[in-house]
């Protein structure tokens, strides 16, 4: 799919106050330029989203995109689907982001009809899912609440469905953290940032943003009940790992 926007400029001028990230209108006009610049592998996790749905979306199943945005993985999904029968639900909480979505991505009667979903993941229902995939989303869900959507995204998987979970990630290892963390943002100065953007949308993500270790990701899960995890991508401070039912 093509990312092109509005180029990111919304915290290029100072701020008296920062306040909490939220995804309005100003970001959705510029948010695939926005995570384009901002997380390192973004396109491949994407791109790869469309292999992996070749290799195991089955016939009359659902996708479910957790956190679509603008519908850059469900389109992925779309692009990658084999076989007949199936639907994606795109789901988002934020009515600017699925505007956005419904406009870039019309319908055509070939493909697998995707469902733009307004609402918040916690409250989905899942049943007879093949793939599922929370492509940078389950970071922005309270840590009480991720345990048990993982459960259930668990349960509604057909045996053989995978979910694919893309995550950025902090490090137990405090020189580990400084050094990923800086290796981050030199890849958001290379994209064009400046340090004053880098620290404004630094704070603004504080507490909305909340990453865990890979450890913990693994740990989860477990519990949720998926038989194996496995890391098929790391860049910096970003991972997408693959777990089976
Ligand atoms: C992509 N996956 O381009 N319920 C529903 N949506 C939510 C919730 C929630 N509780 N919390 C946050 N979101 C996308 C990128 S962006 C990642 C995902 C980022 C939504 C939020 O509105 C936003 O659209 C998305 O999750 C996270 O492949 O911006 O770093």
């Amino acid at each position: 799919m093509s990312h092109k926007s509005e180029q990111d400029r919304v915290y290029a001028d100072p701020r008296e106050q920062v306040d909490h990230f939220v995804f309005d209108q100003q970001v959705a006009r510029v948010f695939p330029d926005m995570i384009g610049r901002s997380v390192p592998g973004y396109d491949t996790v994407i791109n790869l989203s469309s292999v992996l749905a070749a290799q195991t979306v089955q016939p009359d199943s659902r996708c479910y995109d957790l956190g679509c945005s603008l519908g850059a993985t469900a389109q992925a999904i779309q692009n990658g689907i084999r076989v007949p029968g199936c639907r994606i639900i795109a789901v988002d909480n934020s009515p600017a982001m699925l505007e956005q979505a419904v406009k870039r991505l019309p319908q055509t009667a070939d493909k697998t009809p995707i469902d733009f979903v307004c609402a918040d993941i916690s409250d989905i229902q899942f049943a007879n899912a093949s793939l599922v995939t929370l492509n940078f989303t389950l970071q922005f869900i309270p840590l009480e609440q991720r345990t048990a959507l993982l459960s259930r995204i668990r349960n509604g998987l057909r045996p053989g469905g995978i979910l694919i979970l893309s995550e950025k990630i902090c490090f137990d290892d405090p020189q580990e953290e400084q050094l990923q963390i800086e290796m981050h943002h030199a890849f958001k100065r290379a994209n064009g940032y400046n340090d004053l953007e880098i620290s404004q949308k630094r704070s603004a993500l504080e507490n909305v943003l909340i990453p865990e270790t890979l450890e913990q990701h693994r740990e989860r899960l477990k519990q949720a009940g998926f038989s194996r995890a496995n890391l098929w991508f790391q860049c910096f401070n970003f991972v997408s790992l693959v777990a089976r039912k």
